[in-house]
């Protein structure tokens, strides 16, 4: 396998928005990013994503792009940009911009210019369509909830296509000019000194542009949008133009945000020549997916949970490429409040869960306040949430006939918001993330779970995180961790989330096998092991596990790392 650059890396990813406000307007800014590299650096993160920074009127809070050239004023200037990335790369760091192509805002100028004249030159930058028999052209469900078709204002039957809001019209990339703009923006960033891409929602930019209806999937009439997609092909297409045009000629990373991919075409999309460097395992968060959204989500049992990330890592190693592994992001709720049982739900479940997470295959990426084991938070109203799609969960919850205390409940299991609560930096007023208001309400338990306290108790979630970073990427292990082979261990318990990483002799010489051991059962656990210990390399609680020995036991919450002989 021809190495990479970024195969060894960690990631983190920022939500700018809420990560440091250095101005007191309650809106977290790039001056805040620059002040934190420091910080950023002492975990030993390698790649920094910025979530999107862009102008735009914020909608879908940045994911509805106005102008792709400029940085939103509630975000800094180009020049901070540009320090930012000057003091990053002075660190040996990498930043990566969110790249979201398959929709802009309604504000952008193009499709200003496209609802001005819908036949012209800029409505086929959008995908205008006349309706059918004066109704929309077809019945998608937007992601937001709603028709995907918008009627375009002072005509009589013109309609265009939105995936997810209505002000954020989807791109036409059947249009050669499209593509070519978007690769032009794209290169004029990488030119700046980009590390890379994440890419939004990029499964979305190939539709069956035939726009049939399909059998409706709920009692609103309409079917998911997800649906035209899955009938889609040839994606691949536009995203091998993409990389060739862009990415390709600087060795660039790219992350792709891929929902609905067809499982056969994984190797295309990231075996060793793939369209993207890598892409987000979700096979654990699209578990809780429910049929009617919300307020059905399933509950899965942890044997599901492991399994769907077992078999993951196993699909990725066939196809010879790596998937990012991911606990929460800013669409998801908090990984420490979704995937730890009861009992678990504390700082020693919160280092087990990290653990069990980031020594798997593939490129491993944090989000802001993981690392200190930041929570879901609960509101009292629907009124005290921002999140778009968290407004139209809740609606349909309530026109489902949920009542409005389980309306609110499935918020605080599902909300999007759960991720966006302001960064959690100290005890102090508003955790230290500002000295004005928030944009969004603190998560109240900041007074206990802060960076601050954190940092200075040598037992605390995050200086664990900073020696499991060290660890994956000490030059002992660093091969086995980023190239040895994912192997599924003790299947058959319940409890147990177990592998080893097994790295066969390299050109250099380098072998050796790393077992992960974890316990997420309420009740000690004995284990026996095919190989003697060698070392502890890491473990959350004390431990009696020696050198020599074959069997270990592990508490409740308990995680091993071991080197064996
Ligand atoms: O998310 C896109 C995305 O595909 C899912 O959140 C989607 O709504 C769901 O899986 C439907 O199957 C990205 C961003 O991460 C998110 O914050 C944006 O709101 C969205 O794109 C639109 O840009
Ligand atoms: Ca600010």
């Amino acid at each position: 396998m021809e190495k990479k650059w970024w195969h060894d890396k960690v990631a983190y990813q920022i939500y700018p928005k809420s990560f440091l406000d250095t101005n007191g307007d309650g809106i977290g800014d790039l001056k805040g990013v620059t002040e934190k590299l420091d910080y950023l650096k002492e975990l030993g993160i390698d790649i920094i994503w910025l979530s999107p920074i862009y102008k735009s009127p914020f909608v879908d809070q940045g994911y509805d792009i106005a102008d792709y050239y400029s940085i939103g004023e509630e975000f800094g200037t180009m020049e901070d940009f540009d320090h930012l990335l000057e003091e990053a790369k002075k660190r040996g760091m990498y930043i990566l911009m969110d790249l979201v192509v398959n929709h802009c805002s309604d504000q952008h100028v193009w499709f200003q210019k496209a609802m001005e004249d819908p036949e012209g030159r800029y409505g086929g930058y959008f995908y205008i369509r006349k309706g059918k028999d004066g109704k929309e052209p077809a019945n998608y469900r937007s992601y937001f909830g709603g028709n995907a078709w918008e009627p375009v204002p002072g005509t009589k039957d013109l309609y265009y296509l939105h995936l997810f809001a209505k002000e954020q019209p989807d791109l036409n990339w059947e249009n050669p000019e499209v593509r070519r703009e978007i690769y032009k923006m794209i290169n004029w960033w990488m030119d700046k000194g980009l590390g890379g891409f994440r890419i939004d929602a990029i499964i979305n930019i190939k539709k069956n542009i035939d726009f049939p209806s399909y059998e409706p999937d709920g009692p609103d009439g309409l079917a998911s949008a997800a649906r035209m997609i899955e009938d889609a092909h040839g994606v691949g297409d536009f995203l091998e133009e993409m990389k060739r045009e862009t990415f390709q000629k600087y060795d660039a990373f790219t992350v792709g945000e891929v929902f609905n991919m067809k499982e056969e075409e994984l190797k295309e999309f990231i075996g060793e020549d793939g369209h993207f460097s890598t892409m987000f395992d979700f096979s654990a968060h699209t578990l809780m997916q429910g049929s009617d959204g919300w307020h059905n989500s399933r509950k899965f049992s942890f044997r599901e949970w492991r399994d769907a990330l077992f078999d993951a890592q196993e699909k990725a190693q066939e196809v010879g490429g790596f998937e990012a592994n991911i606990i929460e992001n800013h669409d998801e709720p908090r990984g420490a409040s979704r995937f730890l049982p009861e009992w678990a739900q504390k700082e020693a479940g919160k280092k087990m869960l990290a653990t069990t997470s980031m020594l798997l295959r593939g490129i491993p990426f944090l989000y802001q306040g993981q690392e200190i084991g930041m929570t879901n938070c609960r509101r009292n109203s629907i009124d005290e949430y921002d999140d778009i799609s968290t407004k139209d969960q809740y609606r349909q919850a309530l026109a489902d006939g949920c009542s409005l205390e389980e309306a609110l409940a499935c918020c605080y299991e599902n909300s999007r918001d759960n991720a966006r609560t302001p960064m959690q930096w100290s005890g102090d007023a508003n955790g230290g993330f500002t000295s004005g208001t928030p944009w969004l309400a603190m998560n109240p338990n900041f007074r206990e779970i802060n960076v601050k306290e954190q940092e200075s108790r040598p037992d605390s979630v995050l200086n664990y995180y900073r020696k499991l970073v060290a660890l994956r990427k000490a030059p002992e292990y660093k091969d086995i961790f980023t190239y040895g082979r994912f192997v599924p261990l003790y299947e058959d318990l319940d409890d147990i989330f177990a592998y080893s990483r097994v790295l066969e002799e390299t050109e250099e010489g380098r072998s050796g096998e790393i077992r992960i051991l974890a316990n997420y059962g309420k009740q000690p656990c004995a284990l026996t092991l095919e190989k003697p210990v060698k070392q502890v390399l890491l473990s959350n609680m004390e431990t009696g596990a020696k050198a020599g020995q074959t069997e270990v036991t592990l508490d409740s919450c308990q995680v091993l790392v071991l080197l064996t002989q």
